[in-house]
């Protein structure tokens, strides 16, 4: 017996090599070497439950709020503009890169191809990439200063982001800025009894291994050294799905740098309490995310005094990170706990046969880059106002929340209200959007738009 077969024996995964007759010599090799790059003792501890599996409910129990920067705070308590001016100053000096998460599948949202892919602009048509582009060369631009973005794909989204990158001449970034750098996977095993399945028959069914894999990848794709030779100090961090954020936001980055933080997390108040955000909360002295799916319905409703929700602050998944934090945790992001998901997978039975289930039949594992936090020496978390910097597309059209209809309707009324400060009439059912290089705030609109100007027709100021 081969190695590796004894490898699958001693594992009880020889069902991977059933089909290696049928194969050409090209497809076993391929085979083989998927199958080299498991690690199977880990898998098996995943698998038996025996790796260390988080008792949340027990964690919710002591958790408390967190220490945060709140948006009604006294003026005296962490100024804005001081906090605003050494962010500004840092962006200026070039300490800052900008990393965007775009390797999840999107399968809520029922699009096929990466997200980031998927057209939001309200007038404008523009995709997910090209709102996060604009707004970064809208930085560039009036900071007059070079940001390289670091985009992380997954096997899944890797080959068709770097083909629409390409055949859009990369949304207006310089070549040498933009970093398409492709997570890890793990495979995905049957729920009943833990076996990894086959996707095909030289094809071990894989997911992408979570944002968790972000540091590793970042770490082996070569992105750490680009970013310390251009002198980046601090990486800014949103996710693909969420259009409003407001990358390299000069206020975040300088509560980050002024509170000497090392992960800072950007948090908005809970409009309910099961939301599906992490609630950000502090457990012994240290700032943790508990994610939506594992905190208790009964922690999620309890209250504070004033009868407001005592898990209040809810993650929107941007985050400023020191680079020398990220740098000098690869080996403890290694061993971040793995999250299971519930998910269907499309597999290869016995018989050689394609199945699709209807129902989750599959466990993914995924490790969380939040799951970071308690690793910093200092965090801290700052409320950003929802409508400047969340509104994310998670759900096809027709869901309650987070669906394309609902963040066109809050990219409007952010840019609806710049303009209408400044005096202008925007008709009824008329919508207005606006192109960060053309104005990025309500005084930048004010400067550009006459009081009393009138939008009787659909425009896009670009
Ligand atoms: C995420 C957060 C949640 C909250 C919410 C706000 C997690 C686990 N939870 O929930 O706390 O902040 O967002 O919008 O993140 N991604 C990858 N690789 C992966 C998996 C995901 O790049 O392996 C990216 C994905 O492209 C997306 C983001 O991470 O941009 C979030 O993934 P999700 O949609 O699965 O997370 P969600 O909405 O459940």
């Amino acid at each position: 017996m081969s190695d590796l077969a004894q490898t699958l024996a001693q594992f009880g995964q020889e069902h991977l090599l059933q089909f290696a007759s049928q194969l050409t010599p090209a497809e076993l090799t391929s085979l083989e070497s998927q199958i080299e790059a498991i690690d199977f003792e880990q898998l098996a501890a995943l698998t038996s439950g025996k790796d260390k599996t988080i008792d949340w409910a027990e964690l919710a129990r002591r958790a408390d709020p967190p220490r945060a920067v709140r948006l009604n705070r006294p003026a005296e308590e962490s100024p804005s503009e001081a906090a605003i001016k050494a962010g500004t100053e840092a962006i200026k000096a070039g300490k800052v890169g900008v990393i965007l998460v775009a390797g999840g599948q999107g399968t809520r949202l029922g699009f096929d191809q990466p997200k980031g892919m998927f057209k939001i602009g309200p007038v404008s048509n523009r995709t997910l990439f090209e709102m996060h582009c604009d707004r970064l060369r809208g930085v560039m631009d009036r900071m007059d200063v070079e940001i390289p973005m670091y985009v992380m794909t997954s096997p899944a989204t890797d080959t068709q982001t770097r083909a629409y990158f390409d055949a859009n001449d990369n949304c207006g970034l310089p070549n040498e800025l933009l970093h398409i750098f492709c997570q890890g996977t793990m495979p995905a095993v049957d729920d009943s009894a833990g076996k990894i399945l086959l996707a095909d028959v030289n094809q071990i069914a894989t997911s992408p291994d979570g944002h968790g894999g972000l540091v590793a990848a970042l770490h082996k794709q070569g992105c750490f050294d680009d970013a310390q030779s251009r002198g980046v100090e601090y990486f800014f961090y949103a996710q693909v799905d969420n259009p409003l954020a407001q990358l390299c936001d000069p206020e975040l980055i300088g509560h980050h740098i002024l509170a000497k933080s090392q992960m800072t997390t950007q948090v908005v108040s809970k409009r309910f309490p099961m939301e599906k955000v992490g609630n950000v909360v502090t457990i012994d002295g240290k700032t943790n995310i508990i994610e939506y799916s594992d905190l208790p319905e009964d922690a999620a409703n309890q209250t504070q005094p004033d009868g407001s929700l005592k898990f209040w602050a809810g993650n929107i998944a941007i985050h400023v990170f020191d680079r020398t934090f990220l740098e000098s945790v690869v080996d403890d992001a290694a061993g971040l706990p793995f999250h299971r998901a519930h998910k269907a997978v499309t597999f290869v039975g016995p018989d050689g046969k394609t199945c699709k289930p209807e129902k989750p039949n599959a466990i993914k594992f995924e490790r969380f880059v939040f799951d970071l936090l308690p690793l910093a020496e200092n965090a801290i978390v700052v409320e950003g106002d929802p409508s400047r910097v969340f509104a994310p597309v998670k759900n096809a059209d027709g869901a309650a929340v987070d669906t394309p209809a609902k963040c066109k309707e809050a990219i409007l009324a952010l840019h609806h209200g710049w303009l209408e400060a400044a005096g202008a009439k925007i008709a009824p059912g008329v919508s207005v959007e606006i192109h960060p290089l053309w104005a990025s705030c309500a005084n930048e609109v004010a400067e550009k738009v006459d009081s009393g100007q009138e939008f009787p027709t659909d425009t896009f100021l670009s």
